[in-house]
């Protein structure tokens, strides 16, 4: 067991069990004529069913006792069945234990391919979980339409914050050599609803729009499609400069337009059913529109033209900051976008990220959520761990984007929340999605770690249903990746369920954040304050001196709050109501601050810390408690990152607190741990060769 598998395992059942499931699942019947999805479904369910029951499942036209019956309205009318689809879509599907003829059998219907495919998974997992099969009635129906990884892979291979190995991508081979794993690949995202993904980085290279990768992404647009998978690529807006000899790549010049036009056209015709472009413009150095005083909605605009007359459509980012105002860099994307609610073509969506700032442990919601209502809005999580601890600190993100998805806009109304706002239940735009920076790369477990497994399963559940629960996925990932036994499901939820909290204690407790150390983003470097510009420092944003810490984003401050809904910035801005978790995300406080506790602010940041690091020391003892119940390279693997962990966690306590110590000229009080080194000592370390950036 080497965690190439994922959460699609299909070990043998016991025999009792596989007696049982046996009478209701041990052959396939579906569509006369099965499109490549639906082979797809039959293909995964001969798979599963097969490792299962350790036998050979056929499938064909015959329905017997325990056949399972893929039915779409087609299959259903020749049935006499008449099961109710309305509203489940083309992507929704209904589990069904029926007795036809007297034979008990599975139905698993849908309206379209993709329902179906998305119903064998789920009729897998089921088994799998050990869940009664006899009396199954379960519907399910996706939310969002777009459920999209973004892999920031580059040409070469390499992936930006990327700690699971280089690009799955075989750029160099393709088209003629596609790996097998990219079926592997395309399995794992269709088990979990994830029906599109973005192939190049964000930071785009112009060449993966030339001719010869349009080849090579057609190659793997053929390899997903089956599994109902779309392919999408990001768009280095000077292309039209870089590959078409243009001087310009002005969005209203009618020869850049005729270009990206041209460029559609290409595209299309090698893959008929391109996504669209995912867009990073103006923002850390990528050309976009404002290069030429255009707006964003221009810009977008143009590219939107371009795919539109193919059904595509456009993801145009809204993580932008300016270099002119870097007064808060939490207000940027705010400012530059809301003036442009309801300016922006109908097949166009901005991706806003979760948070104001940059996938930190913990940021308020971002304030664009609820306030663009003209706007469909597509949230944009970060599953690969780039200032989370990266490959090794085992944290489950479920938490973070269920505390993000929970939060309430009060925009419209009470219980405006960020997944309703992006379900697109408050305008009259049609678009919906999410998406998630993958944390995949060619390591064999895919994801660098075991755990960090969790965290793609758990996007495309998220994204699937934006109002589900963090702790219930957890279950289902447990019970999938290490066998359903209630004991280890218990400890490993538990230990699954504190490790965000933990993360956020020993990293930045309180609401304080981009405290990482310059480039890498690994390591602690609260005293950094020497990079170019001002918010790449975390200086900026602890605001740390003699007097206090936190910086002020209330009134008296940069104002921050007033982006929010009223309610939500009183909310934000008063003392006695911000909850602990954002305090110096919004306020600059004294050092003796009175916390409400009763605690000063100073004690209530040392008790963070060590609290965060003592989170860690119990998840260790507690994957230890699991020893001889996982198999053992797993279990080694994990136990040796629990060690980084612990050591790292005391890194960022130790050297936190001591610069804290240096600006604040306070002292821990005695019994406090003692760091092991001075703060010197950790300023001067440097790492080179950290990976992923
Ligand atoms: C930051 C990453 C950087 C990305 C950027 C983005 O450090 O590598 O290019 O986000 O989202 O968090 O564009």
């Amino acid at each position: 067991e080497d965690g190439y598998r994922l959460w699609l395992r299909y070990d043998a059942l016991s025999a009792q069990r596989a007696g049982a499931v046996a009478q209701r699942a041990a052959s396939i019947t579906g569509p006369d004529r099965p499109s490549a999805v639906v082979a797809s479904a039959i293909s995964e369910l001969q798979r599963g069913l097969g490792g299962m029951l350790a036998r050979e499942i056929p499938a064909g036209t015959q329905i017997s006792a325990g056949t399972v019956i893929l039915a779409n309205p087609s299959v259903q009318a020749r049935l006499g069945i008449d099961l109710p689809l309305s509203d489940l879509g083309a992507e929704g599907y209904l589990l069904r234990s029926m007795t036809l003829d007297g034979k008990p059998v599975t139905v698993v219907a849908a309206n379209g391919d993709a329902g179906l495919l998305y119903g064998a998974f789920a009729l897998l997992e089921h088994i799998q979980r050990g869940l009664p099969i006899d009396e199954m009635n379960m519907r399910s129906a996706p939310k969002l339409q777009l459920r999209v990884l973004d892999h920031w892979d580059n040409l070469d291979g390499s992936v930006e914050r990327g700690y699971a190995g280089q690009s799955i991508w075989n750029w160099w081979t393709l088209p003629e050599h596609v790996d097998p794993r990219l079926v592997d690949y395309a399995r794992a995202n269709a088990s979990i609803g994830i029906n599109g993904a973005v192939l190049n980085n964000v930071n785009a290279s112009a060449l993966s729009l030339t001719p010869r990768y349009i080849a090579k992404a057609a190659a793997i647009a053929d390899t997903l499609r089956p599994w109902g998978m779309k392919v999408y690529l990001s768009a280095r807006f000077s292309a039209p400069i870089e590959l078409g000899g243009l001087d310009t790549a002005d969005p209203l010049d009618p020869e850049v337009a005729a270009w990206w036009k041209a460029k559609a056209d290409e595209i299309y015709a090698s893959i008929p059913d391109f996504g669209g472009f995912l867009v990073k413009a103006n923002s850390e150095g990528q050309p976009g529109p404002q290069d030429y005083h255009r707006s964003h909605a221009e810009g977008a605009n143009m590219l939107a033209a371009a795919v539109a007359p193919h059904g595509g459509i456009v993801m145009w980012r809204a993580f932008v900051y300016s270099a002119e105002d870097a007064t808060d860099r939490a207000k940027q994307a705010y400012a530059e976008f809301k003036p442009l609610d309801g300016t922006f073509a109908d097949n166009v969506l901005l991706q806003v990220k979760n948070g104001p700032i940059d996938f930190q442990p913990r940021e308020p919601f971002h304030p664009l959520f609820g306030a663009m209502p003209e706007t469909p809005l597509m949230m944009e999580f970060q599953i690969t761990k780039e200032y989370l601890g990266q490959a090794t600190h085992l944290v489950y993100l479920g938490p973070l984007w269920e505390e993000v998805l929970e939060a309430d806009t009060r925009r419209h109304g009470e219980g405006a929340t960020v997944a309703k706002v992006i379900e697109g239940r408050y305008g009259a735009h049609k678009l919906t999605g999410m998406a998630g920076v993958a944390n995949i790369g060619d390591d064999r477990d895919w994801t660098g770690s075991t755990f960090n497994q969790a965290n793609w399963f758990a996007f495309g559940r998220m994204a699937w249903n934006p109002q589900s629960s963090a702790r219930n996925i957890a279950v289902e990932w447990a019970e999938l990746t290490f066998g359903p036994r209630d004991d280890v499901t218990r400890t490993v939820l538990d230990m699954m369920m504190t490790s965000r909290e933990a993360v956020v204690n020993y990293m930045t407790p309180l609401g304080l954040a981009h405290q990482m150390a310059t480039g890498h983003h690994y390591g602690p470097g609260p005293w950094v304050s020497d990079l170019g510009r001002p918010e790449w420092n975390p200086a900026y944003y602890n605001r740390a001196d003699k007097d206090g810490i936190g910086f002020d984003r209330t009134a008296s401050g940069s104002n921050a709050i007033a982006q929010y809904a009223p309610p939500v910035a009183k909310e934000f801005g008063d003392l006695a109501a911000v909850p602990d978790r954002d305090l110096l995300w919004f306020h600059h406080l004294a050092w003796d601050y009175r916390m409400r506790s009763g605690e000063t602010l100073w004690q209530s940041l040392l008790d963070h810390y060590q609290t965060g690091v003592e989170q860690v020391q119990a998840m260790e003892r507690q994957w230890q408690s699991l020893k001889g119940d996982i198999d053992p390279r797993r279990f080694a693997k994990t136990a040796d990152f629990l060690r980084i962990q612990e050591k790292e966690a005391k890194w960022w306590r130790d050297a936190s607190v001591l610069y804290w110590e240096s600006v604040s000229g306070k002292r821990a009080p005695e019994g406090y741990p003692e760091p092991a080194h001075d703060l010197d000592y950790y300023k001067a370390l440097r790492f080179p060769n950290a990976p992923g950036h």
